[in-house]
């Protein structure tokens, strides 16, 4: 019998799972910081400067909330022996400053005491930090796109373009602000790495995959950009540093606090830090396996393969999937992919999504006299719709995809087959055209990144989305199967709709330890490959996962054609939106 953890260091907590080599859940554990651990008084587990717009979190709450789970786990009479391997999921892009301390507190743990009690705030230059919700990074983003020649070269070479939550911007706003603590600092840790160092005893090496969110690795190369180190490093020569020397010395002093990325995959990267062994029990050979960010853990939950798709419906929209085509575009993400070698993650994440279908289920409810918050009205009339020819851009709050401010402008094609902006219609169309338009938005800009048998298709050629071509072969493409996360997944008539306008067999899912999951079956199936040979990391996952957990949505084939003139009439309509 084996068992493996499965952390998730999130915003707002830290949660354990262990499974065993069936994959069974055999304990759960969870922490959440704000209630928890009152007494470093974050709301949702950060400090928020209003003025700023600066997000933190406090470090140290970090590693008292790794002792406190712990001390569950050995309260259960967990057999830590048992644990083969340990990895996991951490909130992506945020960073951690070691100071020169750090490395000796970390490798010399007393196991009488603590993990908060040693490795105190003697072991970092800095004390918070920074959150992926942090937006005090606005100048810059404008340096970091500038300096390369604008947000599509930056999102070519680190696959995104320029974002306040990203680490360089970070790292370089720090560099401006408080430049005796970037100086002072030793290391340079992501979450994710930062989390593996407690594990490990040694401040280990940012994995590669979650390493993409910095925009600062150059993906096609798997190296560190220089350009874009002297650009964090302020030394680039359009700081107006000329001298050569300078900016190298900067770049180096720069490399040695990052390190260098270890490869995403299986190898183990330590083994377990004596601390643990002595104080739980675990055994002298159990192995850490890099952790990875939560966008990256949640992909490996379940056996998603190339050419499918995972769309959460949470607050936002996320769409997540896995391709072996690089096709960066400043509209979205393109990460390394944790475990499948020579793929990527690609991620296109929406700020209108739950919120905006409240407003139209809102106003329909109103309309007719029924109870708020009811979905019925809604759920009926999308339920019955179908493409009408009219399309519609809901955006209360200012998007990202496409890039563009608050607004709600409604179309349809007039008699001579030209867009027509429609001033208003009837509430009751409004729930078809929403969520029609939504998932055409996907569907449009999932294309360039699947790789699947075109259909054929009529009266349709290439198509302008984010200022990038997409070729009729391209959009021309259904993806393989369609998979449905998060709040609003539970709602039928939505995930239908979806289902027919992106095409594919689908599924709903309802996981909510989704990453921490990831963090499982990584160390597990990083455990199988270097005890017994490498084994396709797609097929280790199918073998043990139980498909049952899904269920299958039952959609209208046909359907995926009717929808091809929205493509072409959702480009025309965001041709005129206000940037
Ligand atoms: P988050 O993205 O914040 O983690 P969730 O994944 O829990 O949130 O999703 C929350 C959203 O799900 C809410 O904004 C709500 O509109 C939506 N939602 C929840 N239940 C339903 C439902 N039955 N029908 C449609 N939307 C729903
Ligand atoms: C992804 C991102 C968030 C955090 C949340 O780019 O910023 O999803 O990872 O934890």
């Amino acid at each position: 019998m084996s068992y493996y953890f499965g952390l998730d260091l999130s915003t707002q907590q830290l949660k354990l799972l262990v499974i065993d080599e069936g994959f069974k859940i055999v304990h759960s554990y969870s922490l959440e910081f704000e209630t928890d651990l009152p007494h470093y008084k974050t709301v949702k587990g950060v400090y928020s400067d209003e003025r700023t717009g600066e997000i933190v979190a406090p470090v140290t709450m970090w590693i008292e909330a790794l002792d406190v789970v712990l001390e569950k786990v050995k309260q259960d009479g967990i057999d830590f022996a048992l644990v083969k391997g340990i990895s996991g999921s951490c909130q992506q892009h945020g960073s951690v400053y070691w100071s020169d301390a750090a490395n000796d507190v970390l490798s010399s743990l007393d196991p009488t005491r603590s993990l908060k009690d040693q490795i105190g705030e003697a072991c970092f230059s800095l004390q918070t930090s920074p959150n992926w919700q942090d937006h005090s990074t606005g100048e810059e983003l404008e340096i970091f796109e500038r300096y390369v020649g604008g947000a599509d070269s930056l999102a070519e070479i680190t696959g995104s373009r320029a974002h306040y939550r990203f680490t360089g911007p970070q790292i370089r706003k720090l560099l401006k602000l408080r430049p005796e603590v970037y100086h002072k600092t030793k290391r340079i840790s992501l979450v994710s790495s930062f989390l593996a160092s407690l594990f490990s005893g040694t401040i280990v090496e940012l994995e590669e995959a979650d390493a993409c969110g910095m925009n600062l690795y150059d993906i096609r190369n798997k190296r560190w950009d220089e350009q874009l180190l002297a650009t964090c490093s302020m030394t680039h020569e359009m700081d107006g540093i000329e001298d050569e020397t300078v900016r190298q010395q900067a770049i180096d002093e720069l490399k040695r606090k990052l390190g260098t990325p270890s490869p995403a995959g299986f190898k183990a990267i330590s083994k377990i830090s004596s601390y643990f062994v002595q104080k739980f029990g675990f055994k002298e050979d159990c192995r850490i396996y890099s952790f990875t960010g939560d966008n990256l853990a949640t992909i490996i939950s379940f056996p998603l393969n190339e050419d499918e798709l995972l769309i959460s419906l949470g607050t936002s929209t996320t769409v997540l999937l896995v391709t072996k085509h690089y096709v960066p575009s400043s509209a979205y993400h393109t990460f390394i992919h944790p475990t499948i070698p020579d793929s990527y993650m690609g991620m296109i994440c929406y700020c209108n999504g739950s919120l905006a279908r409240e407003k139209i289920r809102d106003l329909l409810n109103k309309k007719f006299n029924k109870p708020s918050n009811d979905w019925t009205l809604f759920d009926k009339l999308l339920s019955q719709s179908k493409f009408n020819k009219a399309v519609g851009v809901y955006f209360p709050i200012g998007e990202i995809v496409p890039n563009c401010k608050a607004q709600t402008i409604r179309a349809r094609m007039g008699s001579d087959g030209e867009l027509e902006i429609v001033d208003s219609w009837d509430e009751e169309i409004d729930a078809g055209v929403i969520v029609q338009s939504q998932a055409l938005s996907c569907r449009a800009r999932a294309a360039p990144m699947l790789n699947v048998k075109a259909q054929t298709i009529d009266g349709i050629e290439s198509l302008e989305f984010d200022g990038k071509l997409i070729s009729k072969e391209h959009l021309s493409q259904r993806p393989h199967k369609v998979v449905f996360v998060g709040g609003a997944s539970k709602n039928t008539a939505i995930v239908s709709k979806f289902a027919e306008v992106l095409g594919g067999e689908s599924f709903r899912f309802d996981n909510p330890n989704a990453c921490a999951l990831g963090g499982a079956f990584k160390a597990s199936w990083s455990v199988a490959c270097e005890d017994d040979g490498v084994v396709d990391f797609h097929r280790y996952l199918e073998s043990r996962f139980d498909t049952n957990t899904m269920e299958r949505i039952q959609v209208d084939e046909k359907q995926w054609d009717t929808y091809i003139p929205g493509l072409k009439m959702l480009q025309q309509l965001e041709t005129v939106l206000e940037r």
